[in-house]
């Protein structure tokens, strides 16, 4: 509350506090708690330390009480203990709560159908495909308003993040992974995304608009790139797929399965080897960070005709970083 009215008409500049969605609004609601929570511990810390230097500190005639023999006050213990271990409790329950909550594969809520774009981050450029229209973008996302997104994530290239600050948190696009985060814009508008993990040279032009329209306006555009953009060829992705930096770029359609070729192709036998920056993706590095990997997270229909070696996988563990 406090904070709220600090820091309004910061919205600029403070994206993460000025959220477009539901699911930025309680990642913010939860910024905010904890924050307060914790300055409860950490204002009087800081006072009291100030204080304390000054209180006692050296000096002639300093008539602050000196008691060297005294060992143990009862009561400050309580006290010096007792709220600490409240706060952090609450702070526990209250994030699992979030945490739960906001589990990035977890439907939004909504009379809506999801609109499903998978998102694959490549050197240095972000395609979106938009496997219910049939088209595919570089750089660019346009997107219904009030209409929840599920994105589809992975990564043909080293590790990345995916960030839209003001829909919500990042997550991580990853090679041989497909990832799940359900993201959603309240407001018509255009929203900054971005990578959110360094990789290498042309990183920070890894950027692109998001643009939430009406249903109307997002139909039209979509009728507008199926009818007046090229199409995107095998032979196009490809050249995507090599190191260079884009534009924006609208194409009619894609290459079918596109986005699960790209995920299984990392997958050889035995499970994942999927890599996390750099060149090097060694086999001890994918047996050693991975062995809770999981594909639960793929929808296996769409799955079909590939090579699946996952047999002696769980399926239970949620991959996290
Ligand atoms: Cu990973």
């Amino acid at each position: 509350m406090l904070m709220a009215v600090l820091l309004s008409g910061c919205g600029e500049q403070y994206l993460v506090l000025d959220p477009k969605g539901p699911i930025g609004e309680s990642q913010k609601d939860l910024i905010y708690f904890s924050t307060i929570l914790c300055l409860v511990i950490v204002v009087p810390v800081l006072i009291l330390t100030g204080f304390i230097v000054w209180r006692y500190r050296d000096k002639k005639g300093n008539n602050a009480p000196y008691q060297p023999n005294w060992n143990h006050s009862t009561k400050l213990e309580i006290i010096w203990w007792s709220i600490p271990i409240v706060i952090i409790a609450i702070l526990a329950i209250v994030t699992v709560k979030y945490t739960y909550e906001l589990e990035p594969s977890k439907p939004i809520v909504s009379a809506k159908a999801p609109v499903t774009i998978e998102v694959t981050s490549l050197d240095w450029k972000w395609l979106f495909t938009y496997p219910e229209e049939g088209i595919s973008t570089v750089n660019y996302l346009q997107i219904p308003e009030g209409t929840p997104i599920q994105f589809r994530l992975t990564s043909d290239t080293a590790m990345n993040s995916f960030w839209i600050p003001q829909l919500g948190g990042q997550i991580y696009t990853m090679s041989g992974m497909a990832m799940t985060l359900y993201l959603q814009a309240d407001e018509i508008g255009n929203y900054y995304g971005s990578g959110a993990n360094f990789t290498g040279e042309h990183f920070a032009q890894m950027t692109f608009n998001v643009k939430a329209t009406s249903e109307d306006d997002y139909k039209a555009w979509v009728q507008e790139v199926k009818t007046t953009a090229p199409a995107l060829t095998q032979e196009g992705f490809e050249k995507l797929t090599e190191p260079s930096v884009e534009t924006v770029q609208s194409f009619s359609s894609f290459p079918e399965g596109l986005f699960q070729k790209v995920v299984m192709q990392y997958i050889g036998e035995g499970g994942s080897a999927h890599h996390h920056g750099g060149s090097a993706a060694t086999e001890e590095d994918s047996s050693k960070g991975h062995e809770d990997m999981d594909m639960s997270d793929m929808d296996m229909k769409d799955m079909d005709g590939m090579d699946m070696n996952h047999d002696q996988e769980s399926s239970t563990n949620e991959h996290s970083h």
